[in-house]
């Protein structure tokens, strides 16, 4: 399976960090200033803003999780198991160039380029709650289009059921890749239904700017219905399937990481109750809700079908 692995790049080569990733606060800093008149033209060109028009029909009444919070509490293992990994070991991540393969049972199996896919549809912010397996959830403002635009324009045959993401596979850039972990590159996947839902979100950015790299730069998906795990992180492939793909989570732990991981708080983990959630900056646990909250939504996709069986 090499399709995946990129060209080394030259450390010479890696971006600079932003100077200010947390353009909320230096905003709040400015206050009342002209923003533009305060930075030299190069730091301005630096910026990572990402416009994406409001989307009313999928927010959540609930408080936005802190922008400092969503980008220093995070899930990656390409960059450590630690929570804080991530923020720590990302930086250097190069997200341009970068190319999205996606092939399989699809008419038209294509290499797309960053700036294509980003051009593919309309930016939408769209607020989404998602919940880790792990019992911790967060409310973001992401920026994308539905998954949905992308598997349109690749015209899957009749044989494809199921949809494969297939995360960067590279340990000169991803430390955490060094440990197996996981079974690298990191895969996820989804009935074709299920990528197909307007909701599943192929993701660029969040808070208005550029997908920080521990939140899986430069595209990723978002599956808000399902646990945390499903939304795989800096994607490089897309891969149409007939068999129901073998994910990274799967071989972890068969008993307790499931294909469908939906979000379900009657279902519990082998080692945990999911019935509560802690939301990252409350004290108090709240309930989980079916379906992550989105059961109107989605439970048509699975009418019939024994979710304790099908975890
Ligand atoms: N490639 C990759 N994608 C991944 C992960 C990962 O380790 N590698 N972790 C997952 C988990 S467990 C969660 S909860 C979410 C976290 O996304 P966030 O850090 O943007 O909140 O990313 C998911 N996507
Ligand atoms: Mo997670």
């Amino acid at each position: 399976m090499p399709v995946y692995k990129p060209t080394p790049i030259p450390a010479s080569e890696i971006t600079p960090r932003p100077l200010f990733n947390d353009r909320r606060r230096f905003m709040q800093i400015a206050a009342g200033a002209s923003l533009a008149a305060l930075l030299p033209p190069s730091v301005w060109a630096a910026d990572n803003k990402l416009a994406g028009v409001k989307n009313p029909a999928y927010t959540v009444p609930e408080e936005l999780t802190p922008y400092k919070d969503v980008t220093s509490y995070n899930n990656f293992y390409e960059f450590g198991t630690g929570k804080d990994d991530p923020a720590k070991n990302a930086g250097g991540l190069k997200t341009r160039p970068w190319t999205v393969t996606v092939e399989g049972e699809v008419k038209k199996p294509q290499v797309f380029d960053l700036d294509t896919l980003m051009k593919m549809a309309a930016i939408e912010e769209r607020i989404y709650r998602l919940r880790c397996v792990e019992a911790w959830s967060m409310v973001v403002p992401w920026l994308g289009f539905s998954l949905a635009e992308l598997i349109k324009q690749v015209q899957p045959t009749g044989k494809a059921k199921f949809v494969e993401f297939i995360s960067l596979n590279d340990a000169s850039q991803m430390p955490g890749q060094q440990t197996s972990v996981l079974a690298w590159p990191y895969r996820e996947g989804l009935r074709i239904d299920e990528a197909m839902h307007p909701l599943t979100l192929l993701t660029f950015g969040l808070y208005g700017e550029l997908l920080p790299n521990q939140n899986g730069a430069p595209v990723r998906v978002v599956v808000p219905w399902k646990y945390g795990f499903k939304s795989a992180k800096s994607i490089v492939g897309i891969r149409f399937t007939e068999q129901q793909p073998v994910t990274s989570w799967m071989l972890a732990g068969p008993s307790e990481y499931g294909f469908y991981s939906n979000v379900n708080p009657t279902v519990d983990h082998a080692r945990w109750s999911q019935a509560k959630e802690r939301r990252i900056g409350e004290f108090f646990r709240r309930k989980t809700l079916m379906f992550n909250g989105y059961e109107q939504e989605v439970a048509a996709l699975y009418t019939g079908m024994d979710l304790k069986a099908n975890f």
